[in-house]
């Protein structure tokens, strides 16, 4: 299958790539719905609302701040380069993200599209000034912006919709790419997910890295079973 994907690759001229959790997974951080993915008792579609925050904004930027302390005590790995290293060779090549994290662009990714925001921007609830805190841990929870009013994390919820231009970018690289290659998403959030049949039904390759089946599997045409950073820089070696 290795060889299959490599040969797809060394023919594809516009190149779209979606990643999740999964490819962060070896660098140290959980993911959402596999083992360790959990915190305390809670599933991300209790905390990252809107609800959650307006009944209780310190709980839910305890749950931030600790994601926030463990993402920078880690460093991105070798699926995180290798995607890095793709872009710089590839004519054309879209990066688009699940991950907050920003561990695409700490590995040297320079096109990125994160259609979930940013675990590091924050925005006031009342100016709606964003900029970015990477304090770890925050001096003090929920934190405040300089008019007094709570700030919330700059990523987007349940139930909110996506950055307009991120999602129209990454709709168009989906539907214009001739490869998508998926990395380490349960393909369970939507619209994200959506991007991949949305590549299939414009003609594109699919292939999917990934340690177990989804539920678009079944798209893909190459389905490379394993982990993103081992998998990955075979696949551009
Ligand atoms: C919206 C940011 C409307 C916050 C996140 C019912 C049916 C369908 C859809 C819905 C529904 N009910 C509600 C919806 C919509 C909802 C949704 O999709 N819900 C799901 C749960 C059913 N979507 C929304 O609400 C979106 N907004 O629809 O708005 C709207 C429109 C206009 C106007 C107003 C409103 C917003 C969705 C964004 C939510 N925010 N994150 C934060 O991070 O705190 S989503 C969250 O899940 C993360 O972003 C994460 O990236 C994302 C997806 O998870 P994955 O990345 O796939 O991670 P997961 O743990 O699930 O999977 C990891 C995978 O990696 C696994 O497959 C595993 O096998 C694999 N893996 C593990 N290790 C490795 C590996 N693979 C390779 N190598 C390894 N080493
Ligand atoms: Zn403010």
């Amino acid at each position: 299958m290795i060889p299959q994907a490599k040969q797809w690759l060394s023919e594809a001229r516009r190149i779209a790539v979606l990643t999740g959790a999964g490819v962060s997974a070896e660098s140290g951080v959980p993911t959402f719905r596999g083992p360790g993915g959990l915190w305390r008792t809670y599933r991300p579609e209790e905390l990252a609302t809107q609800g959650a925050f307006a009944r209780d904004p310190k709980l839910v930027w305890e749950w931030y701040d600790w994601r926030r302390s463990l993402i920078a005590r880690v460093d991105p790995n070798p699926g995180h380069s290798a995607l890095a290293a793709l872009e710089d060779r590839s004519p054309e090549f879209t990066l688009i993200t699940q991950n907050v994290d920003g561990l695409h662009e700490r590995a040297g990714s320079r096109r990125v599209h994160r259609l979930h925001g940013s675990i590091w921007r924050v925005r006031c609830t009342e100016c709606c000034a964003e900029t970015t805190d990477d304090r770890v841990p925050l001096p003090e929870i929920p934190p405040r912006c300089g008019c007094g009013a709570l700030v919330r994390p700059g990523v987007v919820w349940f139930g909110e919709p996506l950055p307009a231009t991120e999602w129209m970018a990454a709709e168009r690289a989906a539907k214009t790419c001739d490869l998508f290659i998926v990395v380490g998403t349960s393909a369970q959030v939507y619209p994200a997910a959506a991007l991949i049949p949305m590549a299939a039904q414009a003609g594109a390759r699919i292939i999917e890295i990934n340690m177990e089946d989804t539920p678009l599997s079944g798209v893909a045409g190459l389905s490379l079973r394993g982990k993103a950073g081992e998998i990955l820089p075979q696949l551009i070696s």
